[in-house]
């Protein structure tokens, strides 16, 4: 397989020094306890990280994750197909978020990806709230959000779902399909193309491992049953892995996350929520808090019509989660610790849980 059928570009291959030049390329598969499954020019490769690289991780982000480029090196002696890992190189685009839980840490899910697949569930399981925040996280990413409604079989009001996400989507694609029935899936295939990588994200249950298997025309990934009471799946998919589709593209499936909290550093709402950003600029008060103010062209918006008080609703709730989670964050810096990397659980992304 040649390196640029794998994702490899300039950008990549500028940041190897001379040195560095004798180091084989390799993207990053799969993780698993403390070893990488690998893919280069040479094929299957498993890589072992260095104890210094956890030693001078700064966070959980500096360690290498599924999409991840590499350079490696052989290991003296060593007969079977492993290799050390030299460096990791800097990422075009990632997917980032919290790391679950109480942790401060950037998590990052998926990097160096071109298109970002949100799927949802036309089901009851269908959130405008959470596709608000993957989309809010995606924008930032560097990565094209491309919005994905699976599961129209079970759904008799689409025209009205599509309707409601129009409006936060502001201008990402929606596509709208069942995997089960075989319909609108080809219009998804224009995102995988030879060289590129895409990412598909969403609650546990959406369809997500299914539409894969489709698009690649063989059961490569388990795809699990939907508890009948909340349309929640169970975590079929337990860890996140990059697959080659048949025509070129690389497509990497992730399992439901249960938490998807912003990671402030690099969250901004002022793409998703350009209109309301739009208005606030223009009350009379430059301190507006869009209350009782004269002048405020919120409460206008509002009386009128031309604001969606949920939309605004969900503004102001995710304006103060950045707040909040920018004040810990920087509470965390002033006490200066410099954390040191633990290994990986044995399963990483997906402790037991019950779905987002
Ligand atoms: N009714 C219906 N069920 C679907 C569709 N796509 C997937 N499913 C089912 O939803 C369940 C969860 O699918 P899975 O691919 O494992 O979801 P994932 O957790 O997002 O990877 C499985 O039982 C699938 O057969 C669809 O378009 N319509
Ligand atoms: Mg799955
Ligand atoms: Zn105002």
């Amino acid at each position: 397989m040649k390196l640029t059928e794998l994702g490899w570009s300039n950008f990549f291959q500028q940041q190897l020094n001379s040195d560095e030049l004798k180091f084989l390329p390799a993207r990053v598969v799969r993780q698993d306890t403390n070893q990488y499954h690998l893919l280069s020019e040479q094929g299957k490769l498993v890589g072992v990280l260095p104890g210094k690289f956890r030693q001078e991780a700064l966070s959980k982000a500096d360690l290498p994750t599924v999409g991840d480029w590499l350079v490696v090196s052989p290991i003296n002696g060593d007969e079977s197909n492993r290799v050390q890992i030299e460096k990791l190189l800097d990422r075009k685009s990632k997917f980032s978020r919290k790391e679950a839980g109480e942790v401060q840490d950037e998590q990052v899910v998926a990097s160096n990806i071109d298109t970002v697949f949100i799927v949802s569930a036309l089901d009851r399981d269908f959130n405008l709230h959470r596709i608000e925040r993957y989309l809010l996280l995606s924008w930032t990413s560097g990565a094209l959000p491309v919005l994905v409604l699976n599961k129209s079989d079970v759904c008799n009001n689409i025209e009205k779902k599509v309707k409601d996400l129009e409006v936060i989507a502001m201008g990402s694609p929606i596509h709208v399909m069942s995997a089960k029935d075989n319909v609108g899936l080809d219009p998804l295939r224009q995102y995988v193309t030879p060289g590129s990588t895409c990412a598909f994200l969403g609650s546990s249950g959406v369809g997500k491992s299914t539409i894969i298997n489709e698009l690649l025309g063989y059961e490569k990934f388990d795809t699990g049953e939907v508890r009948s009471d909340d349309s929640r799946g169970r975590h079929t998919t337990t860890f996140r892995e990059m697959v080659e589709a048949t025509g070129g593209g690389m497509i990497i499936d992730t399992p439901g996350m249960r938490e998807i909290q912003l990671w402030a550093d690099n969250v901004s709402l002022s793409h998703s929520f350009q209109d309301i950003e739009l208005l606030a600029a223009s009350c009379k008060f430059s301190d507006c808090k869009h209350d009782t103010e004269p002048g405020c062209s919120i409460t206008k918006a509002l009386s009128s019509g031309n604001l969606d008080p949920g939309r605004l609703e969900r503004y102001f709730k995710l304006a103060k989660e950045l707040e909040h989670f920018a004040r810990r964050q920087s509470t965390a810096a002033k006490t200066g610790k410099k954390r040191q990397y633990k290994r990986p659980s044995k399963n990483p992304d997906n402790r037991p849980n019950k779905g987002d």
